[in-house]
């Protein structure tokens, strides 16, 4: 099987932002996913080079706009690489065989009869590159909403593309294929962009920077071509078009194009597939539309003023949070923006819930299953593996059902979905080592018994590797060189597989996967590392209570019943606390530390007589306590006692 995956490509007129890197990790988590099922992959990326606006950006830096776009495309392939994408194809529209695709394409249409020449006179927006008829316009300015920018008055000859031509056939084609279009309501709103009528539209523009229109056509002569017309023949160009036929019938159609939803209705789901049946090529099999990063509320974007989130910018920020790794970082960035938005909706973007998820996710559910498993199997078997047992009842169908899951939601590319599918089967496999208890075996001598869950629960962390490896391809690379599994051919399969790791395998040397902040001992201006306590004032300073007024409190020890998120709210948990025959709805910002199913049947100290408060309309009647570095909620942990004492015991 073949799979062809596209991002758009970026215009060069800036340096990427966590938008772009969210699309390119989208497809590199397919490509990496389908390569591991064997299929052969073309994965392709690059940068739009002939627009007006990087000529504008050039002006403004004061170089030649081919000095400039070389210096910035470099930099895109830096920033891919640093995020470890594995893209096969890197194009530049300045390329020769982009020209060449381009001008053998636009010979096509002209042939086919749907170029004619005219006359442009209308305005143009070049922040979006887009032509506007005059009733598009709000208030003069450009109608996309996260732009408004001052659109420019053209009239000039112009070559136009008898789009009108394909109002019909585009909505049949539409219809008859209900997997075109992802997701189903923006498929609807192309169809409505559609039915409302569409109007030729302009393909070249007079100017020196750009594909020239090919020598063969008439009138050809001081035309360049519309950048849009130029950009999407990317999709073929990288596939072999028009040199290399055998390898372009053997990878178009495009499997998927992946983009946000500012460019899928006008140009991806009615120009592209309209120009195609044109020229007589196939549509690509499925064109799909994800939402925006924003930040708060607004679009991310390269043209809007203050800070940007760049991935550079934010994986330093990682680092020096958490003193991990630089790889970890790029695989705890990609894992967060996978997991975040759901596919196809806005995601608001945040240091913070990265964090959070870095905590609760990557150091909690994954790392310590292969910290606590790793010690054990030095320890209680000298680092060696013991011998293959059968499949475990619980382990081995949680995997194969995790796996199964990912497959279903990867399809309609839900990476949320199937990733909390996966992150299930890290919860059994957590729960299994909390259920077997290796320690106890051992002390008891029960060396059967601890020879099979040693060896299940470092299946389970093989099988983990595996499953997280197309998110978080170098932390799979370091999982598997923990288990002592160098040079490890992986492929998808045996995430479903029992047995693979052979007895007597000698791990490897262990190190911090995801490191937390207190275990890097990272200190901060102002700011303590967690363990340590604030630096106590003098005495003299703090604000004194009496010993009478300390006895004021009811303090007392609860066991959480229940644990739920509060709508809307990141930060919050909703928890049921057994008092001591008394049952209390308490709201918690703890979410960034605690996920809810680990809270239950957990013993808390409670502020018992707290005035009650409404919390996102939510009651709340009563307070648990906690310790926490201020300003780092993923920082925070209960107090619990130290020792079993009845629910409803004082504590004073
Ligand atoms: O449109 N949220 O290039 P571009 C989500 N050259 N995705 C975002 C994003 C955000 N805040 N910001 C950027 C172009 N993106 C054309 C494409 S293709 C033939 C030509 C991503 O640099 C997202 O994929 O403006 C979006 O569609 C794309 O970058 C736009 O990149």
């Amino acid at each position: 099987m073949k799979f062809y995956v596209t991002t758009p490509i970026y215009y060069v007129n800036d340096v990427p932002t966590v938008g772009h890197a969210y699309t390119t990790i989208a497809c590199d988590t397919l490509a990496r996913y389908h390569r591991l099922r064997g299929d052969d992959v073309l994965f392709t990326t690059g940068t739009d080079e002939n627009a007006l606006k990087v000529v504008r950006a050039a002006e403004v830096q004061g170089l030649p706009p081919q000095a400039f776009v070389d210096q910035m495309a470099d930099r895109f392939r830096r920033q891919w690489e640093e995020l470890t994408i594995s893209y096969d194809e890197f194009i530049r529209t300045t390329e020769p065989r982009q020209h060449r695709a381009v001008q053998t394409f636009f010979d096509a249409l002209y042939r086919s009869g749907d170029l004619y020449l005219d006359t442009y006179e209308g305005w143009y927006c070049v922040s979006d590159e887009t032509f506007f008829r005059e009733e598009e316009l709000i208030e003069g300015r450009c109608p996309n909403p996260e732009c408004g920018k001052k659109v420019e008055w053209v009239s000039e000859p112009a070559h136009f593309f008898r789009l009108s031509k394909y109002q019909q056939p585009l909505l049949g084609y539409i219809e008859e294929h209900p997997g075109f279009l992802l997701p189903e309501f923006r498929k609807n709103e192309v169809v409505s962009f559609i039915s409302g009528g569409l109007r030729d539209v302009c393909v070249s523009r007079r100017a020196s920077w750009g594909i020239p229109l090919p020598a063969s056509m008439p009138d050809s002569e001081g035309f360049v071509v519309y950048v849009w017309a130029d950009a999407l023949v990317n999709y073929l160009t990288c596939a072999g078009y028009p040199d290399d036929s055998a390898r372009f019938e053997h990878y178009w159609p495009a499997d998927v194009h992946v983009m946000a939803k500012d460019i899928f209705v006008r140009f991806h789901a009615t120009l592209w597939p309209a120009m195609l049946m044109s020229v007589g090529i196939a549509l690509p099999k499925r064109v799909v539309a994800h939402g925006y990063w924003t930040q708060g509320g607004e679009k991310i974007s390269k043209s809007r003023g203050g800070a940007v989130p760049r991935p550079g910018m934010v994986l330093d920020q990682i680092m020096a949070e958490t003193g991990c790794t630089r790889l970890r970082a790029v695989d705890a960035l990609r894992y967060h923006m996978l997991r975040e938005a759901p596919f196809g909706q806005d995601g608001e973007f945040s240091m913070e819930a990265l964090l959070g998820r870095y905590a609760s996710d990557l150091a909690n559910d994954l790392g310590n299953l292969l910290h606590r498993v790793l010690p054990m199997i030095a320890r209680y078997r000298q680092g060696r593996l013991p011998e293959p047992c059968a499949p475990d009842p619980e382990l081995h169908p949680a995997a194969k059902r995790a796996a199964e899951g990912w497959d279903r939601a990867v399809a309609t590319l839900d990476f949320r979905g199937g990733l909390e599918a996966i992150w299930g089967f890290l919860a059994v496999a957590n729960r299994y080592i909390d259920k077997q208890a290796p320690w106890s075996l051992a002390k008891a001598g029960e060396e059967v018994a601890l020879d099979q869950v040693l060896y299940s629960a470092a299946e389970a962390i093989r099988i983990a590797a595996c499953l997280v490896s197309p998110v978080m391809p170098n932390t799979a690379a370091e999982i598997e060189r923990q288990l002592g599994l160098q040079a490890w051919q992986r492929e998808w399969d045996q995430a479903s597989a029992w047995g693979l790791l052979p007895g007597g395998l000698a791990i490897g040397e262990p190190a911090a996967l995801f490191p937390r902040p207190e275990l890097a001992g990272i200190e901060k201006a102002g700011r303590p590392t967690v363990g340590t306590g604030r630096a106590a004032k003098p005495l003299e300073e703090r604000q004194m209570i009496s010993f009478k007024e300390f006895q004021k409190l009811d303090l007392r020890v609860g066991e959480i019943l229940s644990a739920e998120p509060v709508a809307g709210a990141d930060k919050l948990l909703k928890l049921t606390v057994d008092i001591g025959g008394e049952q209390r709805t308490m709201v918690a910002g703890i979410a960034l530390a605690y996920k809810p199913e680990g809270l239950v049947g957990k013993r808390v100290v409670v502020v018992a007589n707290l005035e009650p408060a409404t919390i996102r309309g939510v009651r709340s009647e009563g307070m648990i306590l906690a310790g926490w570095v201020k300003g780092d909620d993923t920082s925070i942990s209960i107090v619990s006692p130290e020792r079993p004492v009845p629910k409803g015991s004082t504590v004073s």
